[in-house]
Formats: structure tokens, sequence, C-alpha cells
């Protein structure tokens, strides 16, 4: 059987674009397949957290695991800082991977900006931590928004680095999982950037703890150009903010944009706002309710992640240890 993987970051406000790009394909999965999804707090770190927001968050993001519909019996949910392999197999890596192929990760560039003497080194080696990530527990298929491609092929390129210099087929193949019509969803008020948790205005996105005021506020003021939504003949090209709100649609309705332009083609924004509420209220406020509940059981969450945690590690040790014997560490316990 797959083994996948995935993670989420808590670093608050979880949004449209983090279900629709990975969280909704997480559920979809476990059906198949033997899943680990993991709440990266090591990653999170690498740009500043206060503590007790980023406690808060690790619990935000494992209640909308489970408010989504993962298992958390059948499936391992946990958070990352609880399974020390991750951190041991980044070191191998960091010294496996190179800068030249760090240098080129466009994330890193993007994150730290113009402020990149002053960006944590962890954020540079940000994907050797990713890439340990997954291959602690040998997975093979890793589903993620479009934005993560970049950093499972280095990922890929690492476990090939790994098994070549050592000469051996340890580290299997990743493949990633870019699925549906919400592998990228845009900011509600730019559809030229990225919907993102670190984005300064909140009506860019839609937090999945939105109630439905908020939701309609929200896509009420969502930007658009002045024409009517086009017809499937003429298509979204050029029009950014369309296409963003279509997609939307689509995804959240199971449907492709296509069928979507066939049905409103031709209609002004403000109607298919309306429907666009409707759907989006329909599909996400079981989930944010749910998450709400969660949020106020504290120890409930804790005794689920703290249960994966045990079954992660029982999966990573063994193969962490095989790694250290490949490296060559003297065992000496
Ligand atoms: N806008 C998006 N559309 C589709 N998928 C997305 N993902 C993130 N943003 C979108 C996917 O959500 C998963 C978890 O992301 P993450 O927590 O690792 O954070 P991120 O990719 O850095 O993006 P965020 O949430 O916008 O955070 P910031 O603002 O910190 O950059 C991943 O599978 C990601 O692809």
């Amino acid at each position: 059987m797959d083994r996948i993987f995935s993670g989420v970051q808590p670093t608050g406000n979880l949004h449209l674009g983090n279900y629709l790009g990975a969280i909704r394909n997480f559920v979809r999965l476990q059906a198949e397949s033997e899943c680990v999804f993991c709440v990266v707090d090591l990653h999170a770190i690498t740009v500043w957290q206060e503590p007790a927001e980023l406690r808060n968050s690790t619990r935000e993001v494992a209640a909308a695991f489970i408010a989504a519909g993962i298992d958390p019996q059948a499936q391992i949910i946990f958070n990352q800082s609880q399974v020390p392999a991750h951190a041991e197999l980044a070191w191998i890596f960091n010294c496996v991977a190179r800068l030249g192929w760090l240098n080129r990760m466009t994330q890193f560039k993007e994150k730290a900006g113009k402020q990149r003497e002053n960006a944590s080194a962890g954020l540079y080696v940000y994907p050797n931590l990713m890439a340990a990530d997954i291959l602690a527990y040998k997975a093979t298929h890793v589903p993620v928004g479009e934005d993560q491609k970049q950093h499972l092929e280095l990922a890929r390129d690492i476990a090939q680095k790994f098994n070549h210099d050592y000469g051996v087929e340890f580290f299997p193949i990743i493949e990633p999982l870019i699925q549906g019509e919400g592998t990228r969803v845009m900011s509600l008020r730019d559809g030229s950037a990225k919907m993102s948790k670190s984005d300064p205005s909140d009506a860019s996105r839609i937090n999945l703890t939105d109630g439905p005021d908020d939701i309609a506020k929200k896509i009420r003021r969502a930007r658009t150009d002045p024409e009517a939504l086009p017809s499937e003949v003429e298509g979204l090209e050029g029009r950014p903010e369309a296409a963003n709100l279509v997609t939307i649609y689509a995804a959240l309705d199971d449907a492709t944009t296509e069928a979507v332009l066939r049905e409103v083609g031709g209609t002004q924004f403000s109607d298919f706002k309306g429907r666009l509420t409707e759907l989006a209220v329909a599909r996400l406020g079981p989930i944010g309710e749910e998450m709400q509940r969660l949020m106020a059981a504290p120890g409930e969450v804790d005794a689920i992640l703290k249960h994966g945690a045990e079954r992660a590690s029982e999966i990573a040790e063994p193969i962490l240890h095989e790694a250290k014997e490949i490296v060559g560490f003297l065992n000496v316990r």
C-alpha cells in the first residue's frame, strides 16, 4: 500500500486555500492509503511565533484535520516536534543537499524578501526538513498545493543523492499529488497573489473558522472586474479575479471551471457572489463549527496528538536507525 505524508504549518489563519489545496485531499486519500498527517511546528518557527499562539495554532490545525473528516483512529495525526526523527534526519539531509539547490528555492526568496541577511538559517534549510518529514516514513505520495511543487522536487533530489552517495536503494522516489481545481487559490483582494495565512489583510482570505456573516462579507467585497462573467467559450484568460472566484466555486462544488461557466456565463458578479456565498457557507460552516468545538476541548485534541506521535515514532524510528547505519554512525547503545 502507498504511504501518504503531508503537513500543515501551525502559523494561524488556516484558510480556504489550505483546505482546497491540501486538507480536503487528505480526507479523500485516507480511504485508499495509510496516511500520516503532521502539524509541522518545527517549520513554523522558521519565522517568529509567539509561544502561546503556536500552541493554540497547533491544536487548531489538528482540529481542522479532524473537522474536515480525517479519522484520527484510523490515520496518524501528530505534531512534528514530538517525533525527534524529523530533526535528526533533517541534519543528515543538511549534509546531503547542496547550497546551489537551496539557492534556487523561490519560497525562501519570497519569504526572506529584502531581509535576506536577517532571515533565520532554519528558513533557508526548510526544504531539507520537509524532505526528512516525508522520508522518515518512506512515504511515496505527498498531497500538497501547487506552491510546494519545487520543495518536493528538491526532496526527490535529496533521496536520490543519498541513495547514490551511499550506494543503496533506501529512500523511495516521492510523487507529489497536486489534485483538483483548488491547487492554487488566490487572494480575494488580488488575483495575482496566493491566498496566504501571512497576508496582513484578513479580507484577502476566507478563514476556516469564519462564520456565515464573515464569509458573506468577504465574498461581497472580493475584487472583480467590470465585465459580466464570461461564457465557457470566452474563458477566464486575462481575468484573474474572475478566474479565482469561478475556480473556488468549482472546487467547492466538485465541478470543473468549464461546467461552472456553462451555468453562470453572462450573469453579473453580484448574482454569482450570492451563489458562491451559499455554497461556501454550506461546505465550510460545519467544518468551522466542529473546529470551534474541538478548540474548546483541548484535552481531546492533545490526546489524539499524543497517540499519533507514538504511532508515528513507531514507523520513523526504525527507518532513522537504518539511515544512521548507512551513514556509518557507530551505534554503541
Ligand atoms: N493559496 C493556496 N491554494 C492552494 N493550496 C495552498 N496551500 C497553501 N496556500 C494555498 C497548501 O496548504 C498546505 C499547507 O500550507 P502550509 O501551512 O505549509 O503553508 P504555506 O504553503 O506556506 O502557505 P500559507 O498557508 O499561505 O502560509 P504562508 O502565508 O506562511 O505562506 C500546503 O500543501 C500548501 O501547498
